[in-house]
């Protein structure tokens, strides 16, 4: 199985699912906004043949690739089942489970994508600098929804760590970087997880 990522983007949360789950890999680092005749550039041709919109992160195990971050989680839960990065519970915990990761996709994580877009990732004469008040409106409001979904325990379901904290830990991570108001109790949730020794090891692949 092989995970082609870059440092801190989305393929961290691949890259932290494979370690939780003692599967064996491969880490190829790939770079991003580069010129399409470096050969590590998500722009190479041989990368756009694997992923065509040259992002990170994609999966190929056997004659399968993969493309979204969170098929590829849901990939890695799957074929290492004693790993319970997709919690063993009853049908109503696991849509809780479901609930939150989409959550965290559609309503957390897309004001810091929004941001990351007008800063860096378009080009430069489609960049809103305005719209950075609205990203933080969005997450603001994003954040009260989720005090409102998650509970006060240690994990986000079933007591136990899963797909839905890496998630959690790498977004607000992600919020931290790009200077989000992130409350405390969400700092330390960061914190809390990212001290998991697989997490450290994730740390150690990509710096
Ligand atoms: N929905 C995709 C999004 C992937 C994505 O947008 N990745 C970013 C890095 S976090 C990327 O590769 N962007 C390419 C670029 O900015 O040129 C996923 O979750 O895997």
């Amino acid at each position: 199985m092989k995970l082609y990522g870059m440092q801190q983007s989305r393929s961290f949360r691949c890259l932290w699912g494979l370690e939780e789950s003692g599967l064996e890999y491969e880490y190829v680092p790939i770079k991003l906004r580069t010129e399409a005749e470096v050969a590590d550039s998500a722009q190479n041709p041989a990368y756009l043949a694997i992923n065509v919109q040259g992002k990170v992160p994609t999966l190929i195990d056997g004659e399968m690739t993969l493309t979204e971050s969170v098929a590829i989680l849901n990939y890695i839960a799957r074929k290492a089942p004693e790993s319970r990065l997709i919690p063993n519970t009853d049908l109503q915990t696991l849509a809780k489970h479901d609930e939150l990761v989409s959550f965290v996709l559609a309503e957390l994580e897309q004001p810091l994508w929004s941001k990351g877009k007008h800063m860096f990732a378009l080009p430069e004469e489609q960049r809103i600098p305005q719209m950075f008040e609205t990203a933080k409106f969005e997450f603001d409001k994003a954040v009260r929804t989720l005090d409102y979904l998650l509970g006060e325990n240690e994990f986000a379901v079933a007591n136990q760590f899963s797909i839905v904290d890496i998630l959690l830990a790498q977004t607000f991570n992600w919020a931290i970087r790009f200077e989000f108001d992130v409350p405390q109790k969400y700092a330390d949730l960061r914190d809390r997880h990212y001290d998991r020794p697989a997490a450290k090891r994730t740390m150690n692949l990509i710096s």
